[in-house]
């Protein structure tokens, strides 16, 4: 069945939709998308593909498993993972975003795909319903960390004196959850992440973390759902 614009189930879900509608509008004929995973991609995808089907001509780079699935039932082209991408624009959700409009992704375990994808695209638009913007990082959303599964206790200790947090294994329906990659991944709770850039690259001389979930500096624009219709913030 071809998917289309569906009456969202509740209110934060129909701002995740009014926030992918307007990102859709980013998205001109000829362009290469970094397409991102979630609830509120999900919604670009299908507006997308609605616009696919009307004739617009784009490709995509799927974040996911998932995400590459909903595109191709919806019509949409995809370039192969192995090419050198030459990204228009990549469009992605977020766990949360701070007013300097840094943030915390990888809550669906999507990080490494999500960051790769944002970090060859031109411009990045995030999305998010209101619930995603913080004041500042961390306390109610664990970080997500992508770790290699060898040794995967030291690197959490690690992190853990690096942090001062607590960094919990990943379990879904009691089995460790694994990424795309075959890693595991580390929530690092955190009261609050005061400097979310030394963090990030404190995190990266950690030996065994693959990525983090914060994403620092790299929001070109943002797109904020709302009951009425989308803010957007350059
Ligand atoms: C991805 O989807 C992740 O980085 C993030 O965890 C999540 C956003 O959640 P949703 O769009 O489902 O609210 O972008």
């Amino acid at each position: 069945m071809t998917p289309s614009i569906m009456k969202p189930s509740s209110d934060l879900d129909s701002e995740k939709q009014r926030a992918a509608m307007k990102a859709a509008e980013y998205v001109r004929d000829g362009m290469v998308v970094g397409l991102g995973t979630g609830s509120t991609s999900k919604h670009l995808i299908i507006a997308l593909g609605e616009r696919v089907r009307a004739g617009l001509r784009i490709h995509a780079v799927p974040t996911s498993h998932d995400t590459a699935a909903l595109a191709r039932q919806s019509g949409i082209p995809l370039i192969e993972s192995d090419n050198a991408w030459m990204i228009d624009v990549a469009i992605d959700g977020a766990d949360q975003v701070d007013p300097a409009l840094n943030l915390v992704k990888g809550g669906g375990g999507a990080l490494l795909k999500e960051k790769i994808v944002a970090a060859a695209a031109k411009r990045f638009i995030v999305m998010v319903d209101h619930t995603k913007l913080v004041p500042a990082l961390g306390g109610s959303f664990p970080l997500p960390i992508e770790v290699v599964p060898f040794g995967w206790g030291s690197t959490a200790r690690n992190i853990e004196h690096t942090s001062g947090g607590k960094a919990v294994l990943r379990e879904r329906n009691g089995v460790v959850f694994q990424t795309e990659a075959g890693h595991v991944i580390l929530d690092l709770h955190m009261p609050k992440i005061d400097d979310p850039a030394t963090l990030e690259i404190e995190l990266n001389q950690i030996p065994g973390i693959v990525e983090t979930g914060l994403f620092i500096g790299r929001t070109s624009i943002l797109i904020v759902g709302h009951a009425q219709g989308a803010d957007v913030t350059l």
